[in-house]
């Protein structure tokens, strides 16, 4: 018998869900920071064994949209909650609840099968711990609690066991040597994303955007050619800073993580762009591939 299915992880910023993702998969396929709205896309990572295929779905942070740009990222949150075979419901030590009622309500009104994560819990202690579980349990009954650490690995493999349980007879739906169902031009931009996220403050980590224009590969050395979008001409000069400096840094960082994804000397070189009001502009969002309705 084989079992295959897709396993949604949906929940609030920053809670930790692409840090699961990445522990169920053992690769840095989503990338991770202390900021919210870190993941922007659906990013499907799979998990194959002989006789069962998990296709885990790592999805941005529930938020109210406020422009464009968050609008499609809950449309990827949308489309996670409908085509779940187990939906994992993800919050931290000390949260109350998710910022928006109507996807709470599809978390509690669910009929398929609900694993409520309650995460790091490497930063909490007994007492606390065990007000938390009470207070989910009541709060969505429908689900199975498990508390978990993903940065520790804590529980991790309990919760996939869970879940091979859970999902229903089926053939893959992917190839079994398959691990992600994005191309490798999206770790290209996602690295380097990670990076303006970890060395800018205010707006420029949420202005930025990249676009990987050349991928060139061959035996010894991969050649990249990646573009950083901002929305404005004095974001533009933020993002270079002094000659040069700030790029750079983000250039050393980000080549860095891309020699050990790919296991191969990388040469990157950085082009800064002002792409005015991106974040608004659906012809644009589509381009970065948001907005797939
Ligand atoms: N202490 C602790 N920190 C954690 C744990 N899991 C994740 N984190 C940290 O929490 C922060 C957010 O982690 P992410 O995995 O990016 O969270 P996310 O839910 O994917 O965030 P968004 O993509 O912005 O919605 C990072 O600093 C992680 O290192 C955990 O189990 N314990
Ligand atoms: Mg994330």
């Amino acid at each position: 018998m084989h079992k295959a299915g897709f396993v949604n992880i949906i929940g609030n910023p920053n809670v930790g869900k692409s840090t699961l993702m990445n522990a169920f998969i053992g690769e840095k396929l989503s990338i991770i920071t202390s900021k919210a709205q870190t993941t922007r896309h659906r990013i499907l990572g799979i998990v194959n064994g002989e006789d069962f295929q998990v296709i885990i779905s790592d999805t941005p942070g529930i938020i109210k949209p406020a422009y464009e740009l968050q609008a499609s990222m809950m449309d990827f949150v949308k489309s996670a909650i409908e085509d779940a075979d187990v939906l994992l419901y993800m919050v931290e030590i000390g949260e109350k609840e998710l910022k928006d009622e109507d996807f709470f309500k599809k978390i509690t009104h669910s009929n398929i099968p609900v694993l409520l994560l309650l995460n790091k819990i490497d930063t909490s202690n007994q007492e606390e711990l065990e007000a938390q579980v009470n207070f989910w349990k009541q709060k969505v009954p429908n689900a199975e609690l498990y508390p978990i650490s993903a940065k520790e690995g804590f529980q991790v493999q309990t919760v996939f066991d869970r879940i091979i349980e859970l999902l229903p007879e089926s053939p893959p739906f992917y190839p079994k040597d398959q691990l992600t169902d994005k191309h490798e031009r999206f770790f290209v931009n996602e690295t380097i994303r990670e990076k303006i996220l970890l060395n800018y403050k205010k707006e420029i980590p949420y202005a930025g955007e990249v676009e990987t224009e050349a991928f060139l590969e061959d035996d010894a050395i991969i050649r990249i050619q990646s573009v950083i979008m901002v929305e404005r001409e004095t974001q533009k000069g933020i993002l270079i800073g002094h000659k040069g400096s700030a790029l750079k840094k983000v250039g050393i960082e980000a080549r860095k993580d891309l020699e050990l994804f790919f296991g191969k000397q990388i040469h990157l070189e950085l082009f800064v762009k002002v792409n005015k009001n991106w974040r608004n502009n659906e012809r644009q969002l589509r381009r970065f591939g948001y907005n797939q309705k």
